[in-house]
């Protein structure tokens, strides 16, 4: 073991300069860089994007962006440890704001990427995954999994804004990201079918026993029912403990998209807690009252809608600000992916 291995210096230059002409380089230089002893390089920062400052940016996209020149229209918070240009919250996860306005459509296409919506804010938004007509309220996740057919609408007033969160760093990564696009879809599934089909918890459609019609029976995940999850949960679970639900698949139990997590926090009133140290990357987004992330270390305090960067391995203590209302969050993170791959660990 040693972190004294040889430099390229230390090569004669003819020799360097020859094996680059070859297309190739001597590993012993780069090795410590690409594989760290303990822990690895990280340069995923744990940065804050408030929505106080994207919300004028994204608004003001509306006036200087028409629908049909942007196809979606969309603020991306770029982490600046990964290079803004590359469009990474973290190594493998993309976060946009998205706006919609009255009456607008952001086109039907599917694509190689999963995605999912949680919504921030306004009324009559929809999502049209797979021929079914989503409604969006606030707080709401909906999942656009890969290779489905989607599209966005609004038939209400005033804005409409979502966050995004997409495998896409990981797809691109791998030259595997690209997209079709298609007609408007016909909606020519019920209203409401797949909250109607898994309505409770523990209770499915029975012909799921005996084989599944879709990898993706549940595309929408309304708030109303999360948050009551949440609040009967918060009543069972000891002080100290995290209250914390995971958004699944009804039919496994296990995770709803293949690579991407999705899950739900809540703080009760003057509650600090601290989230198991993982191997896992993460963003986390205020979605009700207010509280300080401190991530390895440093204090970050967000409200409504603000959006925070979680490095693989980071420690993370979250507090509620508030000794009367709780505080809830919502998380996404590469866990999946992590457990897919075999290098999912959990330290504590
Ligand atoms: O709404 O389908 O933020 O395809 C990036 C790519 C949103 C979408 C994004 C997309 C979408």
């Amino acid at each position: 073991m040693s972190n004294q291995l040889g430099r390229v210096e230390d090569l004669p230059a003819d020799y360097y300069q020859s094996l680059v002409s070859m297309n190739t380089l001597p590993l012993w230089p780069a090795l410590r860089s690409v594989l760290p002893y303990d822990i690895p390089a990280r340069r995923t920062q744990p940065v804050m994007w408030r929505y106080s400052d994207i919300r004028p940016n994204l608004l003001r996209a509306g006036e200087l962006a028409p629908i049909e020149k942007a196809e979606r229209r969309v603020l991306v918070l770029c982490n600046p440890g990964l290079g803004l240009q590359n469009m990474q919250a973290t190594a493998s996860i993309y976060i946009g704001m998205q706006l919609i306005l009255p009456g607008e459509t952001a086109p039907n296409h599917r694509h190689t990427p999963s995605a999912v919506r949680f919504v921030i804010e306004g009324q009559g938004g929809f999502t049209v995954v797979s021929g079914e007509k989503l409604p969006m309220e606030k707080g709401d996740l909906i999942l656009t999994p890969p290779g489905l057919w989607h599209e966005h609408g609004h038939a209400g007033k005033g804005p409409v804004i979502w966050l995004d969160a997409l495998d896409l760093p990981l797809i691109y990564g791998i030259d595997a990201s690209y997209c079709i696009e298609g007609k408007s879809q016909a909606v020519d599934q019920a209203q409401g079918k797949c909250n109607a089909e898994f309505r409770q918890g523990g209770v499915i459609p029975y012909r799921s026993l005996d084989s599944s019609s879709t990898p993706y029976p549940l595309l929408r995940f309304p708030w109303r029912e999360v948050r009551q999850s949440l609040l009967a949960l918060a009543g069972v679970t000891a002080k100290g403990e995290l209250v914390h639900l995971a958004y699944v698949n009804p039919e496994t139990g296990r995770e709803c998209l293949p690579t991407l997590g999705f899950s739900a926090i809540m703080l009760r009133p003057g509650e600090e807690t601290r989230l198991r140290k993982r191997s896992a990357s993460a963003v986390i987004h205020g979605v009700e009252g207010a509280g300080i992330a401190t991530i390895d270390h440093v204090a970050h305090a967000f409200g409504e809608a603000d959006t925070i960067a979680v490095p693989t391995h980071a420690e993370v203590v979250l507090s509620n600000a508030s000794g009367k209302e709780p505080a809830c969050l919502f998380m996404v993170d590469d866990a999946p992916l992590h457990r897919k791959l075999g290098i999912y660990e959990v330290f504590d």
